[in-house]
């Protein structure tokens, strides 16, 4: 029998911890997180558990796949790699020789592991790149940056050392990231305290010290209520204020009418219970995270709201501090030399972005771009035509509202690839498939995480795939060749690494022990005078030059939310569960078996009026589409919402277990494509109501 141990990166969801796979006679035989990475704790959430029966799943596609009927009919042929990658090298040259290199575009899930793909898509010369970030995390990014002109990741949650946690719309014990929970929990152990500010009672509220449970669509109110009162009592941390705050006494006017008692009114939340929050704040200050959100693309105002609470973080001089927001530290922060780019092999296309990114929007950053902007690019052919599109990674038509708009959209396209591990709504609408390997089936590049204590991590092969699937590295170097890119064709893995690796002073032999390579030896936290905020000033600048210029408000009055227009009528509104991730575990059968549908919360006191029971099967519409799902009659969650786990509501046959069990959000979006937050640039997924009614 042979036995050996595999370091490696989970990849059931975008967190990417690191594990340790034990491989026993070519098979997985247990998957635990990193033991070398403390905050892991060895430890790995149940979702990465089922990394195996992903592996096993016959019920993914698990070989190269053209079309042979219209696109989303469902009939395949099965082709060589040879005949799709020449396949889809063809039409790109075809589409780049008659319409230039920008009518080629590509969007992934983002990530460490996407220089060579990015490489690519420079390498063809197009502006074209995006990420599904429009759809998840746009206006945390650009709230950040709108601040300090650094970005969201430029700061860790120093949660192992905070004495008081907030989450609002971040549910961080369903919503998991490995090492958060851990260092969260161990800080709680300590007697720090948590607050949760949700539309319902989730598993968070249920371990937090208070929760405040507040009307939908109301948060930015509470949030300039809790600046007003902090303003007013004086509890701000002066010397970060006047060292590091250029605008506060535009901001202590712009507050001034927004008084605990007027947001009482707004948000259901009682002022004495705000003034006591901001008591307890100021008392652990600054050792206070307010989390400033991760899946905040809900609401026209959500930049704003992300925007209020980096303000009240740098109120409470958290931003910077030991167990608040300390700065990450760079390999090149700690002495250490950062890995080499392949994207830094070609100069960046000159082109101006389809989505208008940088030209048309100068506000937002160009980085990922705004995927839902690039849609209505290839749509209306403008500013130019965009013919081929490459997910990758990326299931738009699950993660988007309005799944048969956007197919609409697409069908001005003239090739339209999927690379997936997983079966899903956009890979069987593509023209090609290919397949990619499982992540305990292959290889990805080396990585960089800044941290308190960066490090570089890789992902690493434990078995061999079982089925005709293709690496990442794989896949983009046999396009690579095709396209004439000879700089990014490899022929094994160890050559991508050792390039990246090249000048650093380490071989990959150095991940062998641990899986990571720590480049320091214990966390850097910066002293006060050292802060690095990035804007022109050196400081956080409440009034942004970039937004007014843009005619984009730095300080937004608040303005009411919509209300349901009648009884029955609910604004929707979504979240994750701990068993699943997005919409590509629910066909995974030892997750399916854990919870195979979602069900529809509502408040009992509305269930009532509508004669409806728990657990009864219920309609709920809008616009003439309907759905059938179970309710989950609840005290737990606000009376003007009903809430659903996202991901569900599968449609194709092939995915067997998954298929007609529970509700797909993303279908009662009605014209949600067009609702989007014009200053943080992510969709508004929350500005919908739909009518839930007895069958
Ligand atoms: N209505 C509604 N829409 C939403 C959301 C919601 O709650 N409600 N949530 C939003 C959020 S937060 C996000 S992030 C997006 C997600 O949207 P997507 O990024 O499209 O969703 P996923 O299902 O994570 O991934 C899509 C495909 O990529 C592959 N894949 C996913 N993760 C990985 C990975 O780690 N490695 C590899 N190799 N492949 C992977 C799978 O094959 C999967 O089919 O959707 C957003 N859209
Ligand atoms: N298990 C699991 N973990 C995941 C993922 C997964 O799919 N599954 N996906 C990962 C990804 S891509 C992301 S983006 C993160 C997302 O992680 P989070 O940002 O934490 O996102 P959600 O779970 O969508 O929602 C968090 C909470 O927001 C609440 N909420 C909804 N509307 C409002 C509102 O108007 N006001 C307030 N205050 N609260 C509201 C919901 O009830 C929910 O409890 O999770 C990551 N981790
Ligand atoms: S949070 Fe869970 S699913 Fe996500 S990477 Fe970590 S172990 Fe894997
Ligand atoms: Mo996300």
């Amino acid at each position: 029998m042979s036995k050996r141990e595999v370091f490696s990166v989970c990849g059931m969801c975008t967190v990417r911890c690191p594990i340790r796979v034990e491989v026993e006679n070519g098979q997985i035989a247990f998957i635990q997180g990193n033991p070398h990475v403390p905050a892991m704790k060895g430890s790995i959430c149940p979702r990465g558990a089922a990394g195996k029966a992903l592996i096993y799943d016959n019920e993914r596609p698990q070989t190269p796949m053209i079309r042979a009927g219209e696109r989303g009919e469902g009939r395949w042929r099965k082709v060589s790699w040879d005949e799709a990658l020449d396949f889809v090298a063809d039409h790109l040259k075809k589409i780049k020789a008659e319409h230039g290199a920008r009518a080629i575009s590509l969007s992934d899930r983002g990530g460490p592991f996407r220089d060579l793909r990015r490489a690519f898509l420079r390498g063809l010369g197009t502006p074209n790149y995006n990420n599904h970030d429009s759809s998840c995390a746009r206006n945390v990014q650009h709230a950040a940056l709108s601040l300090t002109n650094m970005g969201r990741k430029a700061v860790a949650y120093d949660l192992k050392n905070a004495k008081h946690v907030v989450l609002q719309f971040r549910n961080i014990f369903e919503s998991v990231n490995v090492q958060e929970v851990h260092n969260l929990t161990d800080a709680m152990e300590n007697g720090c305290k948590l607050t949760v500010i949700d539309i319902r009672a989730n598993v968070s509220a249920l371990k937090a010290n208070n929760f405040l449970q507040i009307k939908p669509g109301t948060d930015y109110a509470f949030n300039l209520a809790v600046i007003h009162e902090i303003i007013a009592k004086k509890s701000y941390d002066k010397r970060f204020v006047n060292w590091y705050m250029d605008g506060f006494k535009a901001l202590e006017r712009f507050v001034d009418p927004y008084t605990p008692e007027w947001a009482e009114v707004e948000t259901g939340i009682p002022a004495f219970r705000l003034r006591g929050f901001v008591e307890e704040l100021a008392a652990a200050a600054p050792a206070v995270i307010w989390h400033p959100g991760w899946m905040a693309a809900r609401y026209k105002d959500s930049f704003y709201i992300c925007r209020s609470i980096y303000m009240i973080n740098a109120l409470l001089g958290a931003y910077g501090a030991k167990g608040g927001l300390p700065f990450v530290s760079a390999p090149g922060d700690v002495g250490a030399e950062g890995l080499n780019q392949f994207m830094s092999l070609y100069p960046k296309p000159e082109e101006k972005r389809a989505d208008g990114v940088g030209w048309k929007y100068k506000h937002f950053q160009e980085g990922p771009g705004l995927a839902h902007l690039l849609y209505e690019a290839i749509e209306t052919e403008s500013p130019y035509p965009v013919k081929a599109y490459i997910a990758y990674r990326h299931d738009p038509l699950m993660g988007y509202p309005e799944p048969e708009r956007l197919k609409k959209k697409w069908a001005n396209l003239d090739l339209l690839v999927s690379v997936t591990f997983s079966w899903s709504d956009t890979a069987w609408c593509s023209d090609v498939v290919l397949p990619l390997s499982p992540y305990l089936e292959r290889e990805n590049l080396i990585a960089t995480k800044k941290e308190l204590i960066p490090y570089f991590f890789v992902r690493r092969r434990a078995v061999e795939p079982r089925y005709d699937t293709r690496a990442d590295w794989e896949i983009i170097s046999g396009l690579a060749k095709r396209m004439d890119l000879p700089d990014l064709v490899f022929e094994k893995i160890e050559d991508i690494w050792n390039f990246q690796l090249q000048g650093t002073g380490f071989g990959i032999a150095d991940f062998d022990a641990k899986g990571v390579i720590y480049l320091a030896s214990r966390p850097r936290y910066l002293d006060f005078e050292d802060y690095p905020f990035k804007t022109e000033s050196g400081k956080i600048e409440i009034i942004s030059k970039k937004l007014e210029e843009n005619n984009i408000p730095s300080l937004k009055p608040y303005e009411s939310p919509q209300s349901a227009a009648k009884q029955g009528q609910f604004r929707l509104t979504f979240g994750r569960c701990a068993l699943h991730t997005q919409g590509h575990t629910v066909n995974n059968v030892m997750l399916h078996e854990r919870m195979p549908e979602n069900t529809l919360w509502i408040n009992t006191q509305e269930a009532e009026k509508l004669g409806i029971a728990d657990g009864e099967v219920v309609k709920v519409s809008q616009n003439g589409y309907s759905e059938l799902i179970k309710a989950n009659v609840t005290d737990m969650i606000h009376p003007e919402a009903v809430f659903v786990c996202h991901g569900f509501g599968h449609r194709l046959k092939i995915e067997s277990r998954a298929y007609g069990k529970g509700l797909a959000d993303n279908r009662f979006m009605s014209g949600g494509l067009d609702i989007w937050d014009q200053a943080g640039g992510a969709i508004a997924y929350q500005e919908h109501f739909v009518t839930v009614s007895k069958q």
